[in-house]
């Protein structure tokens, strides 16, 4: 890295600009091997005793400085790494810039790139400065004029945003066009695409009777699978008018397809640029997931029009303010499109393996950060779904009537602004009524707040006792407490009950809210005429752990009888989680999953069919670590593969029979109802293979694999052919080489197959190194360096966390010569080694040591910097 310490930028040094841009004029001369950009900025000043304009750049090469139209002599500016200024300036001026920049030779994937045959721009947070000098921060706001030229034979599709307003084929085979955003936007937010793509399109009318066109481009092999995602994006557009009031505002929105992106997609205006992980689905190329995942994320970046467009953030400090509050609109998307307690247990099972156990390490940052060195690294799950959770919280609170006033207001009041979390805040309090002061150190104390639940039944009144305490963080030792929603009812109907508590408390749909502010609050629950159940927290009304001393058969009872389908499958997970900590579970959770299983042979409802596959799974690695405090990897993963054994072959002849049942002629369609009919299926499939050997085990994995007609029966049997350890490796890899030829030419579905490969506990570093070597590994693409990094990393446990350390040697030493091209990336894949703290003495010292190397490294990027000093700190 440069000489010395990176720089921190502070949340508390936030000033505003002393000039903004107001015009923006921009034209691309797209040249092999080399881009000339120019810039002409019409600035005014804001701050009346402002006389310098600082613009941002990084690794641009400055070809001329114009000032009201005069050349600048190089004593007339200052330019540095980072930085041009311009000194002497009054109230207006026209800056007029030209650089000249190399997207061929950009492996970072930030600011203007190539991707196999397109140029395309990443530009968020801060990649805008690696196209042109600009006020690259969120608070400035400008209208965009871009006129791209290239050669028009092979880049006939020129994008940027807005509307195209000129197009002009020259004689000398250039092609020129010129998009014009009338919607003033920050530079974050600017995309430009050139290529020779394919193209589908469709229409949308809106509420207000607009027609908008809207088209989906991507290379021309991948076109054939955009139709879903083009689906999704009509239904996100009726759904926000339906349920937030919020129209799309340009006549035209394009999505386009890119193969080498680092992250899912991004909402640039108009023009949204995505990942193809994140865009196609076909029958063949997605899975159930992959299908889910493309419907989400095509809502997420639509709903960012409004939440994060036109009302964008003031600094990047607030990004949540726009992530958090996106992320819960698409779960409620999702959930009304699918099922919502489904939902909510995938979200929550994200959220407890992933961003809990960020929380609980040395990463551990508030959803409003105080400070960040490298701000690409806070694109953290506690941003995104603790803060979507915050969201979630205020919509608890305020119920669904107000939070919609409350949103209506905030979109009305900063539309065209950069706002902040606690402009949000305000909105949410001043249509409720509700002091929501105490609710803001949501946004300020990191870590997982803990509730510990006591009980007590006297005489027809029940008692309970809630007491919170939130962990040190670094950097924050002492917590205050937490404001937060507490939904409680009872497991089964129960009449005429009074409550009271010292708490807010509000009756709502076959329950109450308790609104929980003190570090104790007790209620009272008089007139019962027997002792309830206690269903709490449903629907995961607040992001907390629970301490809950209680006897195993009332988690029972609420396993098999809770109206909250959220609280059904909490109930299981604790006791899972209870049986792994070794406590000795009195209920036999045995027979409890056989009958969950003898549910799902008779369920005719396809969100309860959902509900039970994910009942029927054994919590995973992830989750167990995050939930137990102590523990010793390969004792839980050999814990969790004896319990899965036992399940298998207590209950064969039953999941064999469900595995039959739900097995279909049936075309293959991605909604809810085949969603479920193939997770039981597969689940059935899945624990009977656990009960074969031999011949039997052959010839069903194999069948299996050859009938299947879509991509999740595939992937079932390629994950019972990569995992199952009595499999006869004859088999194993003549499947392996049949799917990778068979589907050699869908880069999706090859990721796939490294993928499941690398997690597997059978595939050691050795054989990682093969996978490696092959011919279709490259680290240049992102989707494929995860697919075995990330994978392996984040996957693989028992591989690895070898005792000999030499799982974390090879996973540090990726991300090393990964830093050299791609630092977000190589940061991303750094996670694992960052979450030391919870193994035993001797993989710490291992994990320690590995982050040491990386740390050491002269050429380390900023983006890895930050994220290993910070986690080796004391
Ligand atoms: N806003 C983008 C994320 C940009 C990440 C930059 N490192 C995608 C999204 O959250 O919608
Ligand atoms: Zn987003």
């Amino acid at each position: 890295m440069k000489e010395g310490q990176p720089n921190e930028i502070r949340l508390a040094d936030y000033e505003p600009p002393g000039y903004t841009t107001k015009e923006t004029t921009l034209h691309f001369d797209l040249q092999d091997g080399s881009t000339e950009v120019t810039s002409h900025l019409l600035v005014e000043r804001l701050d009346p005793n402002a006389s310098s304009l600082t613009l941002d750049g990084e690794e641009l090469e400055l070809l001329e400085v114009k000032l009201d139209g005069v050349v600048l002599e190089g004593n007339e500016y200052s330019v540095d790494d980072e930085n041009l200024e311009i000194h002497g300036l009054g109230e207006r001026h026209e800056v007029e810039i030209r650089t000249r920049i190399k997207p061929e030779e950009n492996t970072a994937l930030e600011g203007l790139y190539r991707s196999s045959q397109m140029y395309c721009t990443q530009c968020e947070a801060q990649g805008f400065r690696k196209i042109t000098y600009y006020q690259d921060r969120p608070d400035v706001q400008s209208r965009f004029t871009t006129t791209i030229v290239a050669d028009g034979d092979t880049y006939p599709t020129l994008l940027s945003n807005g509307n195209k307003v000129a197009e002009e084929s020259r004689e000398d085979g250039r092609l020129s066009v010129t998009w014009e955003d009338p919607f003033p936007k920050p530079s974050y937010l600017f995309a430009l695409v050139a290529g020779n793509l394919a193209v589908i399109e469709d229409r949308y009318i809106t509420g207000s009777g607009r027609e908008i066109t809207l088209r989906i481009y991507s290379e021309p092999h991948n076109i054939g699978q955009c139709e879903y995602a083009m689906d999704a994006l009509k239904r996100s557009m009726a759904w926000d008018e339906h349920t937030y009031g919020r129209e799309y505002d340009l006549d035209i929105f394009m999505i386009v397809a890119v193969e080498d992106f680092n992250m899912g997609a991004m909402e640039n205006k108009g023009l949204n640029i995505f990942n193809t992980s994140c865009v196609l689905a076909s029958p063949d190329t997605a899975t159930d997931a992959a299908y889910q995942r493309v419907e989400a994320v095509v809502a997420h970046e639509y709903f960012h029009n409004w939440s994060g467009n036109r009302v964008t953030c003031r600094d990047w400090f607030q990004l949540s303010l726009k992530e958090g509050f996106t992320v819960f609109r698409d779960a409620q998307f999702s959930a009304d499109m699918n099922s919502e307690p489904v939902k909510r247990v995938e979200d929550v099972t994200f959220l407890r393996s992933i961003q809990f156990a960020e929380d609980a390490g040395p990463l551990a940052h508030a959803v409003r950060p105080d400070s960040y060195i490298e701000i690409s690294n806070f694109y953290t799950t506690t941003i995104y779904e603790k803060g979507a959770e915050i969201v979630g919280m205020y919509h608890t609170l305020l119920g669904p009537e107000k939070f919609r006033a409350g949103t209506d207001l905030y979109f009305d009041r900063h539309d065209g602004s950069a706002a902040t979390t606690d402009d949000f805040a305000s909105c949410m309090s001043e249509v409720s009524g509700i002091d929501l002061t105490q609710f803001k150190r949501w946004y300020e104390q990191a870590g997982t707040p803990e509730l510990t639940v006591r009980e007590s039944y006297h005489d027809g009144v029940l008692k309970l006792t809630v007491e919170q305490q939130c962990p040190p963080t670094p950097r924050q030792a002492e917590k205050m407490p937490f404001h937060l929603p507490v939904l409680i009812g009872f497991a089964d109907h129960v009449s005429g009950v009074e409550v009271h508590t010292d708490a807010a408390v509000e009756e709502r749909a076959a329950g109450w809210l308790l609104q929980i502010r003190e570090a104790v609050t007790n209620v009272e629950f008089r007139g019962l005429e027997e002792r309830p159940v206690v269903s709490f927290l449903r629907s995961f009304s607040a992001p907390v752990k629970v301490h809950h001393a209680r006897p195993d058969e009332e988690l029972a009872h609420l396993v098999k009888h809770d109206a909250d389908g959220f609280v059904r499958w909490d109930a299981m997970q604790t006791l899972w989680v209870k049986h792994f900590r070794g406590d000795g579970v009195t209920v036999d959770l045995v027979s409890l999953v056989g009958d969950l299983l003898d549910q799902a042979l008779d369920s005719t409802d396809a969100e309860e069919r959902l509900l039970l596959g994910t009942m029927l799974a054994v919590p995973d690695e992830n989750y167990l670590f995050e939930e137990l405090d102590e523990f010793e990897v390969d004792s839980v993963c050999q814990a969790r593969e004896e319990m899965l054994d036992l399940l298998a072959g207590t209950h064969a002849e039953a999941w064999r029979r469900l595995m039959e049942l739900y097995s279909t002629d049936e075309p293959y369609s991605p909604e809810a109802r085949a969603i479920a009919r193939r997770t039981l299926k597969n689940t059935g499939f899945s624990y009977y293979t656990r009960t074969l050997e031999g011949e039997q085990l052959s010839s069903l994995v194999e069948s299996r694999y050859r009938m299947a007609d879509n991509l999740t029966d595939r992937r079932a049997a390629l994950a019972i052919v990569t995992r199952h350890p009595g499999l006869d490796p004859n088999l194993r890899s003549r499947v392996l080489t049949d799917f990778y030829d068979a589907w050699q030419d869908e880069a999706l579905v090859i990721d796939l197959w490294f993928n499941i490969q690398a997690q597997s506990p059978l595939t050691s570093v050795d054989d990682l190194r093969q996978l490696e070597a092959h011919p279709a590994f490259s680290t240049s693409n992102p989707n494929r360096a995860r697919s075995v990094y990330a994978a392996f990393g984040m996957l693989n446990h028992q591989v690895l966390h070898d005792r000999s350390g030499s799982g974390y040697v090879y996973l540090a030493d990726a991300i090393g010569r990964l830093d050299g091209s791609n630092p977000q990336l190589a940061a991303r894949l750094a996670t694992p080694l960052t979450r030391w703290q919870r193994y035993d003495r001797e993989r710490q010292a291992l994990m320690r040591s590995e982050l040491e190397k990386l740390a050491a490294a002269e050429s380390i990027s900023k983006d890895l910097y930050e994220i290993v000093t910070k986690s080796l700190r004391d």
